[in-house]
């Protein structure tokens, strides 16, 4: 039998038709490299923004009002520890190491969520991060579920599922606060006021600035568009805002009863662009933990490995 071998273009053409037809992409399928480059670069920043995401709620766990309260916040930090496991991994699965993907984060060649440079300074802002940002992930997350490459697409099933048991706690923190005493109403408006404007940057530029949309929409990594999932998340939100008895700090807010949207005021697009070129108000100190963390932790990596390469040495013996 005579074997035929694809050129570039043949390859790309099969490629593209695969993609078109919803087959998933898994680690050994040919791919272009500038597919290959994207996911590592979205998939990795993901995994970052599930680590980096850590210490915002880490903060409130010696300080959680309730044991019942504690539990749930260590369970909900340790989960995204996990996440950003499974994305890790799922990431390596490109051709790209652990250590590399770390590198670049240290090195502030990766980004992670722009959310997590703002501080969590009251209990509220507990239930608000879980309740907004927890939902807003969910949004994005639920579309990369029918991503095109196997591994994100299968760890975003497990991701989503722990993610709603976030944002319903998250929620549900809130609601006993806004139905609390006066004081406790109003930690929570002021949460909300702090939060909203940061987590509605968390969906990226408008379509029409975003640089990476278009590859992404046509390989069909991104399923639906950074315009399409923030209105999503508005649409969804408002009504859990209006029962909680709280407002959101946007003047121009209104229900559109010919577009069957919320039309909402627009994003201060300065602050994003100082928040993910490394100028928020946390940056310094998000990268400088999770440096010194690492270095700390590099003994057990040495450990693990040392103890790795005495066992092969003596299998091999
Ligand atoms: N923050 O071309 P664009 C969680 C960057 S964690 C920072 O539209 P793309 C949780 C973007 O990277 C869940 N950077 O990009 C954890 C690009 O720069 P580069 C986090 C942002 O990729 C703990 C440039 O701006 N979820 O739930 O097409 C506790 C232009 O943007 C942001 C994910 O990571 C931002 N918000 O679309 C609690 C979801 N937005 O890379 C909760 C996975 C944009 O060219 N990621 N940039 O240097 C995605 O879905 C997409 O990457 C985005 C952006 C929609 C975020």
């Amino acid at each position: 039998m005579t074997k035929f071998k694809l050129n570039q273009a043949e390859l790309e053409t099969a490629f593209q038709a695969r993609i078109d037809s919803e087959q998933k992409i898994e680690p050994k399928d040919w791919m272009p490299e500038g597919y290959r480059k994207n996911l590592i670069r979205q998939m990795s920043q993901h995994a970052h923004s599930e680590v980096i995401g850590m210490q915002p709620e880490g903060n409130w766990i010696l300080r959680a009002p309730t044991l019942r309260r504690k539990i749930v916040l260590l369970a909900k930090v340790q989960d995204e520890g996990g996440h950003g496991l499974y994305l890790y991994s799922a990431t390596e699965t490109l051709g790209i190491t652990r250590e590399e993907l770390i590198d670049a984060l240290h090195e502030g060649r990766a980004k992670y969520a722009s959310i997590f440079n703002y501080p969590s300074l009251t209990w509220a802002d507990i239930g608000t991060i879980g309740w907004l940002v927890d939902g807003a992930a969910i949004v994005n997350q639920i579309s990369l579920q029918r991503t095109s490459y196997g591994p994100y697409a299968r760890s975003m099933v497990r991701i989503c599922k722990e993610e709603s048991f976030h944002q319903r706690q998250g929620y549900e923190a809130l609601m006993v606060m806004a139905q609390g005493s006066s004081e406790q109403k109003q930690m929570a408006q002021d949460s909300l006021n702090r939060w909203w404007w940061p987590v509605l940057m968390m969906f990226g530029p408008h379509d029409s600035e975003s640089a990476n949309s278009a590859k992404s929409m046509k390989w069909k990594i991104k399923r639906k568009s950074n315009d399409e999932l923030r209105q999503a998340f508005i649409d969804q939100t408002i009504p859990q805002v209006e029962f909680l008895g709280l407002t959101v700090p946007d003047p121009d807010l209104k229900w559109n009863e010919a577009r069957g949207h919320y039309d909402f005021g627009e994003i201060d697009w300065a602050e994003f662009e100082r928040v993910i070129s490394g100028n928020g108000p946390c940056n310094r100190q998000r990268l400088e933990l999770h440096q010194r963390v690492d270095r700390e932790g590099q003994w057990v990596r040495d450990a693990l490995s040392a103890y790795e390469s005495k066992k092969r040495a003596r299998k091999a013996a």
